[in-house]
């Protein structure tokens, strides 16, 4: 079998935790990518090829095919919406804990809570669902900052040791949700390249039954 495959992943953890279930699906790079400016990488499998781009953009390249695979953030993922995706496979790895975290006893504050994020539909999914009006501010990254500045009362963030939270004294207030990577794939490829589609999620199976 040899269809053409395309997978999208992102450099840093994810990647990194990627690379050993790829390898047990016969799929390791030619180039390195960490010195490589090469965006579409090739690998051991000649007719696989992984493009490298940016987290965020990981579902948005799998919906409208211009990748028929994919690894991503669940976090990631319920931002998205999940249009155009299957997501057959958890692959337990770069694992964290969405949260809603604050000042301790931010979540007190009076009148509408401001949540500074860059989880926007996580965090309106969350509110809305205790049934609390609140106000969402969309920021891309330094999220412990807002809280510290009088930007926000809190905010909805990745926690994993916790460390990150502590050294800016602030302490995780509600669960959202657990995260993990998933494999995912487009809905027309995996009708059109069903066999080359199922070995690879059977082989990627297989390595994380292995690692847990
Ligand atoms: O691709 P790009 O460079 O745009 O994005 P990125 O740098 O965010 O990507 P990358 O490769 O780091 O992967 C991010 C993905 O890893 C997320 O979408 C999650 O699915 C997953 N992940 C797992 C995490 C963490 N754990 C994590 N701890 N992503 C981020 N963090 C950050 C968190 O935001 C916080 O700032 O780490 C800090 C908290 O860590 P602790 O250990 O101090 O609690
Ligand atoms: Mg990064």
């Amino acid at each position: 079998m040899t269809e053409p495959l395309t997978i999208a992943v992102s450099k840093g953890r994810i990647f990194k935790d990627s690379l050993p279930l790829l390898a047990h699906a016969g799929i390791e790079l030619v180039d390195d990518p960490e010195t490589s400016r090469k965006l579409i990488l090739d690998t051991t499998r000649p007719e696989v090829k992984i493009v490298i781009i940016r987290t965020i953009d990981v579902p948005t390249y799998v919906q409208y095919g211009a990748a028929d695979l994919g690894i991503a953030g669940k976090d990631i993922l319920l931002e998205h919406g999940g249009q155009g995706l299957y997501e057959p496979l958890d692959l337990k790895i770069a694992r964290c804990r969405l949260m809603v975290a604050g000042r301790p006893g931010g979540d007190q504050a009076a009148g509408r809570l401001r949540i500074a994020t860059k989880y926007v539909q996580s965090a309106r999914n969350h509110y809305a669902g205790k049934g609390r009006q609140v106000e969402v501010i969309k920021l891309y990254g330094s999220m412990e900052l807002a809280p510290l500045v009088g930007l926000s009362d809190l905010i909805v963030d990745l926690v994993d040791t916790g460390n990150t939270l502590k050294a800016n004294g602030l302490v995780p207030l509600e669960h959202i949700a657990d995260i993990s990577s998933r494999l995912v794939v487009n809905k027309a490829a995996m009708k059109m390249k069903h066999t080359a589609i199922n070995d690879f999620i059977g082989l990627l199976g297989e390595a994380v039954e292995q690692r847990n």
